[in-house]
């Protein structure tokens, strides 16, 4: 299906030609029709002579309806720019070119209607003008009626054409459907409907509403019922349960979209707005606040979280002023807290040097297809290097809900950190281990100590000179203490007893009788002599590597008395050592109490 939304003057004769193709009523109440004019948006379709189905957006011209104009045209790929030949180009021509051409909306006719009442030509002529310079200045053009029908089989060839040539949806891609219309269906519940731009949406499946999960009691495309819709696509959706949402509010993937209040962007060029603003994204309009930046960019905080990506393009209106003056263009919807002195006007610069690293977003599913990157007012799209240079540390996930192509992992767990700053976290973790001295400094404090929300990426950061034994950061260039004669011989000893079952830890006595209790014992474990496992419980410090060694042969999951049994230990030793290997990331205990393996080692 190729869906087209209807732009142009208050009686241009938008509604007329929507009619006059379709043989539907788009202006669906009986205001509308008693007023002779559109108020709400208004739906329609036919089929097309190559076969395809073409759905209409009809829009209201009247300026006092601004705002319902640009909720239909926000979710749509493209535009049919309607004036009439005997009134030429008028306000609201300018007005809604203005606002499609700073969303990027690149594909669409201009329709020069009521031909039977004037020559269309230097309506046409002038139109052409206008066009000059937007991102819709090669749309074809041509003159129709839609009281006598002349030119209608043309324009149906013309938007046949027009559908063949648009880049085809992201038919995989999340779902972001925009609300445009809700209502209640006795005995069905709500009903909301919207332009599918991306995605696929299926009967009974989950989606969010406002944060919340809702279900997908029935689909309707065209009004006919249908079990799943592809993108491109007009569809009705009906929820399940008490759910009250409003035109503006998106049905979204679960877990592929970043619901913010704030979000940086790039201003289209011109004097930034300034007081109470509304943003109009998809059908969506929000109070919006803006705090310029720097140059051409600004960080704006909405009255309600919106799911946005980077590559987003919206628009800023002042509700006082019909006319739309300002584009945005997204480029981080995490943005960092400013605090410091200069700290706006430093990200003001950062951001206005993004997209200028390789690996760049692309564009964001959802509303439109790739716009290039040259077209982008004042500069390229942020990508994942951008956003990790402004984040220092993200996920995979992380990145792909903020709209960026995820690059492979180089670290475990599918986390990506800045070059920068990861070698600044190796320095810090090198100035801790240094500073720890004897003191031990185990990963799982090191972890806590750099503010790290993942063990394993501690880990990670150990190179020479560091080393980890049995989950201890050490230096490998910093020679241990070196050991009391007294103390080197009770590890003897120790060894000795372990040789053969390195798991049986002597009990209280043998410790004290082999001379390692109370500070002797300390002094051992800080010389790294001997792991100290739990209070009485004192192995040989590579005891953890070993034990892991060994559970790693058993067939997964494996309980503790498993465990206990491959380690040759009772329970005394078995059950806080396998939870120190949970914390050391090594096993992973389950629900039931069992345990598996991890890869870390
Ligand atoms: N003669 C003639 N009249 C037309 C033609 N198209 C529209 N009209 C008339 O122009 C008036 C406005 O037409 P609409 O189709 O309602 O205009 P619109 O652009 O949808 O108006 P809004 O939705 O209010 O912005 C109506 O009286 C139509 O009958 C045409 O091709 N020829
Ligand atoms: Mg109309």
């Amino acid at each position: 299906m190729f869906v087209i939304a209807t732009a142009g003057h208050v009686d241009h004769g938008k509604s007329t030609l929507v009619r006059a193709l379709t043989g539907m009523e788009p202006d669906r109440w009986a205001e509308e029709r008693r007023r002779g004019m559109t108020i709400d948006l208004g739906f329609a379709w036919t089929a097309l002579p190559s076969g395809r189905t073409v759905a209409f957006v009809d829009v209201p011209g009247h300026e006092r309806f601004v705002t319902t104009m640009l909720a239909g045209v926000g979710p749509c790929p493209a535009a049919m720019i309607v004036v009439a030949a005997d009134e030429g180009w008028c306000v609201q021509s300018g007005e809604h070119l203005a606002a499609l051409d700073l969303l990027g909306v690149r594909h669409g006719l201009l329709v020069i209607t009521r031909a039977d009442l004037a020559d269309p030509a230097p309506a046409l002529a002038e139109a052409r003008t206008r066009l000059r310079g937007t991102c819709l200045e090669a749309i074809p053009a041509l003159a129709v009626s839609g009281a006598t029908g002349q030119g209608l089989p043309e324009l149906a060839t013309a938007l046949d054409r027009l559908a063949a040539g648009l880049p085809p949806p992201d038919t995989d891609g999340p779902v972001r459907l925009w609300a445009d219309r809700v209502f209640t269906m006795t005995g069905a519940g709500v009903v909301v409907t919207g332009t599918l731009a991306a995605g696929t949406l299926r009967a009974g499946q989950t989606l969010h509403l406002g944060g919340e999960p809702v279900r997908v009691r029935g689909l309707q495309t065209l009004n006919t019922s249908a079990g799943a819709v592809t993108a491109t696509a007009r569809v009705a959706v009906n929820l399940r349960g008490p759910v009250s949402p409003s035109r503006g509010d998106a049905l979204l993937t679960p877990g592929a979209w970043h619901l913010t209040t704030s979000a940086d962007v790039r201003l289209s060029p011109g004097e930034p707005p300034k007081g109470d603003l509304f943003l109009h994204i998809g059908s969506a309009a929000v109070p919006t606040r803006i705090r310029p930046l720097g140059e051409g960019t600004a960080r704006l905080s909405f009255a309600r979280p919106l799911p946005l990506r980077v590559g987003d393009r919206a628009l800023l209106r002042d509700p006082s002023r019909s006319a739309v003056t300002t584009g945005v263009v997204v480029l981080d919807v995490r943005p960092p807290v400013l605090t410091r002195r200069g700290a706006a006007a430093a990200r003001g610069a950062a951001l206005a040097a993004a997209g200028a690293s390789p690996g760049a977003a692309k564009a964001a599913p959802g509303t439109r297809d790739a716009v290039p990157r040259d077209a982008v007012p004042g500069g390229g799209l942020p990508g994942a290097a951008d956003l990790l240079r402004w984040h220092g540390l993200l996920s995979g996930a992380d990145l792909a809900t903020m709209g960026v192509t995820v690059p492979p992992s180089p670290l475990p767990g599918g986390w990506h950190a800045d070059p920068e700053h990861w070698a600044g976290l190796r320095k810090a973790l090198v100035e801790a281990v240094t500073g720890a001295g004897d003191r031990r400094l185990t990963v799982e404090a090191a972890t806590h100590l750099l503010g790290l929300p993942d063990r394993r990426l501690t880990r990670a950061l150990i190179a020479p000179p560091l080393t980890v034994e049995a989950g201890v950061i050490g230096r490998q260039d910093l020679a241990p203490p070196p050991l009391p004669a007294h103390l080197r011989h009770a590890i003897d000893r120790l060894r000795a007893e372990l040789a053969g079952r390195p798991f049986e830890a002597p009990n209280a006595r043998r410790l004290a009788e082999l001379g390692l209790a109370g500070r002797n014992l300390v002094a051992a474990e800080r010389a790294g002599a001997v792991l100290v496992v739990t209070d009485g419980v004192v192995l040989l410090p590579d005891a953890a590597d070993r034990a892991a060694e060994r559970l790693r042969s058993l067939p997964a999951p494996f309980t503790v008395s498993q465990a206990r049994v491959a380690l040759r230990t009772t329970r005394r030793v078995a059950v806080p050592l396998l939870e120190m290997l949970d914390g050391l990331g090594r096993t992973i205990r389950r629900e039931d109490g069992s345990r598996t393996c991890t890869a870390v080692n």
